[in-house]
């Protein structure tokens, strides 16, 4: 913050009347623009329509899920058509896919992991045929994000958002706290809370005793040993999602919460194909994470695919809020993570992330339109001064 305050004392004040500011190419953001993009659920499961998405100032596509997919089962060509065909019609692109979920096998390293892996480069083959250049991906075990209260007002504007207590997940057994989590949605599916993969819990935590972060590495690499070598045929990337909270939960391992566990996971295998999605508010629930050097040192690399940007309030210990985009609303400094971006990574794909529920809508928790659409126009703000600024 104060190397942008510092330049702006030297840039010179803006003029309308300068002629120079007046022509076409001086107004538009140069290059390279921000790929921005939305997550959508599909014309079925969605309140969010296209044509709002498309609306939404620089909006160049979507990322996109079939949220009627269980782990380990092929994405099959007409499924993914069905998705695009309208996202394309809305002239919209579809060049990333969230959430094609790992099975369970494939992380314990049990049972039948080779099938699931063969059926997961199938689906990889089916969505480059697709047009899609990126996966969104997780590995963390059996719980995906976690939040204690899907819609815990903000005594500040009355605005809900979702909100992390650790305290209260101390009484709860993980199922308590997944029924909890499915009545507090108001009927809407959440990714990554996929009923088919939840209603086997107690059995897949049962499963997981003795697993270590070593051993879910291996498994990793295993995983990756395999469908890398596909992606470098179909020219797709994969981008692994940290976890969220960015610490284990339940004592299950988790391997993805900060600049070193990254760098673990990256060293699992050599190839571009092999990077991340890089979440700020799912590292950024871990204050000690600097989410800016975390992103200057993997999009330096060249292994940063995607971004989700959203920030977070933290009210004491493991205690947060998801806050609005806005830097002054949370504590992440969202000009110094889109500058990490600009300087290092500047032709990933971005997206407002969660947002909170204001203006009375009714939404799936974290995805309505309006709070979204704020963090997008926000993000595009951010870019286009960082882009102006010499
Ligand atoms: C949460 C999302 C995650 C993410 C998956 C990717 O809202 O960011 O569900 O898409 O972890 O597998």
């Amino acid at each position: 913050m104060g190397d942008s305050l510092r330049r702006a004392e030297v840039v010179a004040p803006y003029s309308p009347l300068t002629p120079s500011r007046t022509t076409l190419g001086d107004h538009c953001i140069k290059e390279p623009k921000m790929k921005m993009t939305f997550r959508w659920f599909g014309e079925q499961s969605d309140t969010v329509t296209l044509s709002q998405i498309k609306q939404i100032p620089g909006m160049s596509g979507l990322m996109g899920f079939l949220d009627y997919k269980a782990a380990g089962a092929v994405w099959e060509k007409d499924e993914i058509a069905a998705y695009i065909g309208p996202v394309h019609a809305a002239g919209l692109e579809c060049e990333v896919i969230e959430s094609v979920n790992v099975h369970e096998d494939i992380k314990m390293g049990i049972g039948r992991r080779d099938e699931y892996i063969e059926n997961y480069k199938t689906t990889i083959r089916h969505l480059a045929d697709a047009g899609v250049k990126v996966i969104v991906y997780n590995f963390m075990p059996v719980l995906d994000w976690l939040r204690t209260d899907l819609s815990r007002p903000i005594p500040e504007d009355g605005s809900e958002s979702l909100y992390y207590d650790e305290a209260e997940l101390k009484g709860l057994s993980p199922l308590e706290l997944v029924r909890r989590t499915a009545a507090d949605a108001k009927g809407f599916s959440l990714p990554g809370w996929e009923p088919e993969r939840l209603s086997e819990l107690e059995f897949t935590l049962k499963n997981y005793e003795g697993m270590t972060a070593d051993k879910l590495r291996d498994n990793y690499r295993y995983f990756l040993d395999a469908i890398i070598p596909v992606c470098d045929e179909c020219d797709v990337t994969m981008a692994c999602h940290p976890d969220d909270p960015a610490w284990p939960i339940f004592g299950l391992p988790r391997i993805a919460g900060n600049m070193a566990d990254l760098g673990k996971i990256i060293a699992l295998n050599d190839s571009p194909r092999h990077a991340l999605c890089l979440c700020s508010g799912s590292l950024g629930s871990n204050p000690e994470n600097d989410i800016p050097a975390i992103i200057r040192r993997f999009g330096s690399m060249g292994r940063i695919a995607c971004l989700h940007i959203r920030n977070v309030k933290h009210l004491g210990y493991r205690v947060f809020r998801e806050s609005s985009h806005l830097s002054t609303d949370g504590d992440l400094d969202m000009y110094a993570i889109v500058k990490a971006m600009y300087d290092t990574c500047p032709n990933a794909y971005i997206r407002p992330d969660h947002g909170r529920m204001i203006w009375g809508e009714q939404a799936r928790p974290g995805y309505g339109l309006y709070d979204r659409a704020l963090g997008a126009a926000y993000l595009n703000g951010l870019w286009e001064a960082i882009c102006k600024t010499p």
